[in-house]
Parts: structure tokens; C-alpha cells; sequence
């Protein structure tokens, strides 16, 4: 990844995410205690913030400057990011020990406490979207993102239950719900705090769209690819649960051209853009650059 695109920005973004985070749910001493001890284990343990940076870099995009607007969306998008993972990482879904370097939500605290701290992530994400002078637009598009037919509760539905027909559609269609979605809603909150008209919403939804594919298709790269110590989380689960991936489908080489042509297309959603949308484009090309 060239210097420049890992630069001062992203750093500093992610820390005032981080103070941000810790600012968006209860202290660790409010009762019940351990409900937001769990909370706070997984939402504050680490992660790459990718999708508060893509939600602020979007309203930048539009405005052409910082978006203080942006904020409660941001925040919003990695309560629901944060409850995917914690509900993910159960036994009854994918069992893993390990997330973001650390034990996962239920190794430190039990399945009954992993379950509800998400589900108080999830429900806290809404009541945040509730204070937005937007709110009713963003809480619906939130809502369909991380929910079914069309969202992520409907993508790892059919993740578990393996791909049915022609392998890489089905493997796209899996994708675009998994994870692609909320990536793309977290760019379309961005540009609503920050009142994007229509032409605009239309090119955000298509750079999200490419770019969450990109970053999945680089998920599945990854996860055969890195070890477990280099992600935070187990490596090599695709394989061992003969999940649909794009390497399964085109090989290495292929899936690595595939995400390419991704972020390429996502870059072409923002041309004549200039250089307010540079942020957003740099977000992109680092789905694919990423070492974890
Ligand atoms: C409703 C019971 C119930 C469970 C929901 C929807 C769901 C379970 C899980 C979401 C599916 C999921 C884990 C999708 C994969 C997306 C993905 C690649 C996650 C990792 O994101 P990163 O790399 O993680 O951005 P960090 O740790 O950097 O934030």
C-alpha cells in the first residue's frame, strides 16, 4: 500500500473513533456491570473502523469538508458491525475463540452475556440513529441493511447453509447481503448527514456496492493467505467449512483480479468527484492493501 494511503488521516480518524466508541454506550460501572463489560470488551478491543472512516469520508465527499453530522451514523454502523461479530463468533454459529487479537465476547463472558451484550449493541445503534435529524430515513436504511431479505442477517443465513446454485452468483448474492451491505449504508449515511442529493446517493450506493465486494473478496484472500496472529482471528476457516468463497470459485489469481476490477469500479463511481472524494477513493484501494 503506497505511504500516502496510510496516512496521518486514517490514524487519526481511528482514534477519535475509538474516543468516540467509548463515549456511545454505558461506562463499565454502570449496572449491570458485566452486560457492559461485555459491551465494551468487544466494541473497544480493537477493529479496523473501516466502516465509521468510510461513513465520514463519504460526508466529506459531499461537503467537501469534516462533517460533525457524520459522527452519529458512524458510531452507529460499528455498534451493528461490533453485535455481527459478537453474535458470529458463538457456538451455534461460526464457534471461534479469537476476534480483533483477544478472546471472543462469550470465552470472557458466557453465551447468555455474548448473545445480550450484542443485543444491546444492536438496540443502542438505533436509539443513536433516533437523535439524527435524518432519523427516519437512516434508521430504514440501516435497518434493511443489517437485516433480510436484502441485508446481513439474511447473507450469513445463507453463508451457513451453504451456496445453492450457480457458484459465483450465488457467492456474489451471499456476499453483497454478508457484508457488502452494511459497508455500502455506512458510505449512503455519510453522504445523508451530510445532504447528498439523489445524483449523489446514486454514485455512493454503487462505490459502497464495489467496495464491499472488494473488501469481502480481500476477507477470503485473507483468510487463506494470513495466520491467525497476522488477523486477530482465526485464519483458515473457509477451507475447513468448505465455505463459498471467490477463491473457491476463481482461484487466487482470479479472485485477486476480481477484487481489483472492484475497487477500480468503485473508484469510477466517484469520477469528476475530485479531490474531496480522495479519502473515500483511498478507502477503497486499502480493502484490498490490508494486512488484516
Ligand atoms: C442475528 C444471531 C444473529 C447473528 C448475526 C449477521 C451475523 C450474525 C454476522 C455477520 C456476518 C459477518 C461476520 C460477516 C463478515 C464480514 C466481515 C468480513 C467481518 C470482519 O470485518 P472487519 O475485517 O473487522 O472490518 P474489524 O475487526 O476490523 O472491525
Amino acid at each position: 500500500m503506497p505511504e500516502v494511503e496510510n496516512s496521518d488521516w486514517q490514524a487519526a480518524e481511528r482514534a477519535a473513533v475509538e474516543i468516540r466508541l467509548a463515549a456511545a454506550v454505558p461506562a463499565a460501572d454502570i449496572p449491570p456491570v458485566r452486560l457492559h463489560q461485555a459491551m465494551r470488551h468487544s466494541l473497544l478491543g480493537g477493529g479496523k473502523r473501516l466502516r465509521p472512516l468510510l461513513c465520514r469520508a463519504a460526508a466529506r465527499a459531499v461537503l467537501g469538508d469534516d462533517c460533525e453530522a457524520a459522527w452519529t451514523p458512524a458510531l452507529a454502523v460499528e455498534l451493528v458491525h461490533t453485535y455481527s461479530l459478537i453474535h458470529d463468533d458463538l457456538p451455534a454459529l461460526d464457534n471461534d475463540d479469537l476476534r480483533r487479537g483477544r478472546p471472543t465476547c462469550h470465552k470472557l463472558y458466557g453465551e447468555a452475556m455474548a448473545i445480550l451484550a450484542g443485543d444491546a449493541l444492536l438496540t443502542r445503534a438505533f436509539e443513536l440513529l433516533a437523535g439524527a435529524p435524518q432519523a427516519g430515513a437512516m434508521v430504514g436504511l440501516l435497518a434493511q441493511a443489517a437485516g433480510t431479505p436484502a441485508g446481513m442477517v439474511a447473507g450469513q443465513v445463507a453463508d451457513m447453509e451453504g451456496a445453492q446454485g450457480a457458484a459465483l452468483e450465488a457467492v456474489r448474492w451471499i456476499h453483497e447481503r454478508k457484508t457488502a451491505a452494511l459497508l455500502r449504508a455506512s458510505v449512503l449515511l455519510g453522504g445523508m448527514a451530510a445532504n447528498a442529493g439523489a445524483e449523489q446517493m446514486e454514485a455512493l450506493a454503487q462505490f459502497g456496492h464495489s467496495a464491499g465486494l472488494a473488501f469481502q473478496i480481500a476477507d477470503d484472500l485473507l483468510d487463506r493467505s494470513a495466520s491467525s496472529a497476522e488477523l486477530g482471528k482465526t485464519a483458515g476457516k473457509d477451507a475447513a467449512q468448505a465455505k463459498a468463497t471467490y477463491p473457491g470459485v476463481l482461484g487466487a489469481a482470479g479472485a485477486r483480479a476480481e477484487a481489483q476490477r472492484r475497487v477500480d469500479e468503485a473508484e469510477a463511481a466517484l469520477a469528476g468527484w475530485g479531490p474531496a472524494a480522495e479519502r473515500l477513493r483511498a478507502l477503497a484501494r486499502f480493502t484490498l492493501g490490508r494486512r488484516r
